[in-house]
């Protein structure tokens, strides 16, 4: 049995070496860690200021807590960072070209990881509730890649927040999976089955020491509902039971992932409110702020993800109500939770958000005018390309008008117009199923481009070389070229 020693973030941060790869826990804001990667920031900065070179490689579930990821790159402190952000800082510093950043699939990090494709992880700042003398440690509210940096990391750090109800383990159900060839079939048949351990068992003479905190998780909450959101929120429901009517969304449905922002938000208001939709379920990567309402209220019968990326007070009424929330939330690693092989099995219906979309359907999350981040692919591809229906919404417009959402050709292609099923804007549905390139090309333009950007994509359209997809490689970006030498699209 082993007593661990107790740390101050600074002694912890001491640990960490120039150069090294450092594992953080958590995904998004939810259970990443706190206070060390403060103090190491700080550290950074003391060392800078002496002449030496300080700078970490930092791997983490999703995002972590904004203030994290700012502090770091405020200090000069991260060379390389994976797998997603959504910090304004760090994708400055990552835009800038001050941090090396690589974008990746969220669900495919972990078994990348154990196959050793980035080295080895020097360290893991892990926040748990709780971890015991014979090593079990129990997660708070987001698991990410967690139990494979525990399995992986030489040095193993341990942020224990006691802001967490020391129930919110009865939600984790932790596994990591075998590497190939040898991997069998992954036993999950129903969005609630559980098939692993509430806790991540690890040789506890890894654990260099404990950090205590109490702190909640940094997330704000969404700005209310606005008109566009809404509008596309409608579109959503009304494409949904459409399917539903025509039998192809089978009567019970089928579960739903959405993901962050406002109009995922809004997204799930409306099909909450919606009486001719029935209960379901969510296979989802991140259970955000309006779902805990819809679980509250019977809407939502359960739902599978890898973090409770809430609100402290949504956090508190689910710890008011445990006995009600426990059987009816599962958080998992998120190479479970966006996991093709049970997107596919499960025929989850994605409903995510884009930045930019081309006229055959292309669609661009990631990068603004093809050069700089936003966020990063985050596990938009992992649900889109393996789902059952997968749907991507946008506003039709950005900028106030001066951006069209829907160009002749994307400037960078996160999902391909082989996958992308269906798009919606707030002007409307364009469902590409069964649809050839010059068919997708009329839907999209007609139903999901701004009145005021319409004539131009015609044009452009009627301007092409014929071809299985017709595009006109000299004027393909003018609408961007126009932006940038006039600020306005048009
Ligand atoms: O910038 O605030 O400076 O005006 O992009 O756009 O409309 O606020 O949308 O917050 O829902 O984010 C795709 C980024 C949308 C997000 C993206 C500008 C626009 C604004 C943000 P301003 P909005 P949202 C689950 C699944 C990838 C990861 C993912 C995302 C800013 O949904 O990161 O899906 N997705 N994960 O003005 C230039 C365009 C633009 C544009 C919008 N065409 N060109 N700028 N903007 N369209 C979560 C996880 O994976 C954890």
């Amino acid at each position: 049995m082993t007593q661990y020693p107790l740390l101050t973030p600074e002694e912890a941060a001491s640990i960490i070496n120039h150069n090294d790869m450092v594992a953080f826990s958590g995904f998004t804001a939810a259970g990443s860690p706190k206070v060390i990667p403060l103090a190491l920031a700080q550290r950074a900065t003391a060392l800078h200021e002496k002449g030496e070179d300080f700078a970490i490689r930092l791997m983490t579930g999703a995002s972590v807590g904004a203030q994290v990821d700012d502090a770091l790159a405020a200090a000069k402190c991260v060379s390389w960072r994976a797998p997603y952000q959504s910090a304004s800082g760090m994708r400055k510093a990552i835009n800038n070209n001050e941090v090396e950043f690589v974008d990746m699939h969220l669900g495919e990090v972990a078994q990348m990881l154990r196959a050793g494709f980035f080295g080895e992880i020097e360290a893991a700042v892990i926040e748990a509730v709780d971890v015991t003398p014979d090593g079990r440690v129990f997660l708070t509210s987001g698991i990410g890649n967690s139990p494979t940096f525990l399995e992986r990391a030489k040095k193993i750090i341990i942020e224990r927040n006691s802001y967490f109800s020391s129930r919110i383990t009865e939600f984790a159900d932790n596994v990591t999976l075998p590497n190939p060839p040898k991997r069998p079939v992954i036993p999950l048949y129903g969005t609630m089955d559980k098939i692993g351990k509430p806790y991540v068992q690890i040789d506890p003479a890894k654990i260099i020491g404990i950090v205590e905190t109490h702190q909640a998780d940094q997330i704000e909450a969404f700005t209310k509902n606005d008109e566009t959101s809404v509008l596309i929120a409608h579109h959503v429901e009304t494409f949904l039971l459409k399917e539903l009517k025509a039998g192809r969304i089978p009567k019970d449905f089928l579960p739903i992932q959405s993901g962050v922002g406002n109009i995922n938000n809004a997204v799930m208001d409306t099909l909450g409110k919606n009486p001719d939709i029935p209960k379901f379920t969510m296979f989802s990567e991140v259970l955000q702020e309006s779902v805990v309402d819809l679980i509250l209220e019977g809407k939502v019968t359960g739902i599978s993800a890898s973090s409770l990326t809430i609100t402290p007070g949504k956090l508190q009424t689910i710890f008011d109500n445990m006995d009600f929330f426990s059987d009816k939330i599962v958080l998992r690693p998120q190479e479970i939770s966006n996991n093709p092989e049970l997107i596919r099995r499960l025929g989850v219906i994605a409903l995510n958000v884009g930045l930019e979309f081309d006229i055959y359907g292309h669609a661009n999350s990631s990068h603004v005018l093809g050069s700089d981040l936003m966020n990063g692919i985050g596990g938009s591809g992992d649900f889109e390309r393996n789902a059952y229906l997968s749907v991507f919404m946008a506003p039709s417009t950005a900028k106030g008008g001066k951006i069209s959402s829907i160009v002749p050709m994307c400037t960078h292609v996160d999902h391909s117009e082989h996958s992308v099923k269906v798009i919606i804007t707030e002007q409307g549905i364009a469902d590409l199923r069964g649809l050839s390139p010059s068919q997708r090309a009329h839907s999209i333009i007609e139903n999901c481009v701004h009145p005021m950007y319409k004539e131009v994509l015609y044009q452009y359209l009627s301007s092409c070389k014929p071809g299985h997809i017709a595009h006109d490689l000299h004027h393909a970006f003018d609408m961007h070229v126009k932006f940038l030498e006039t600020g306005c699209m048009l």
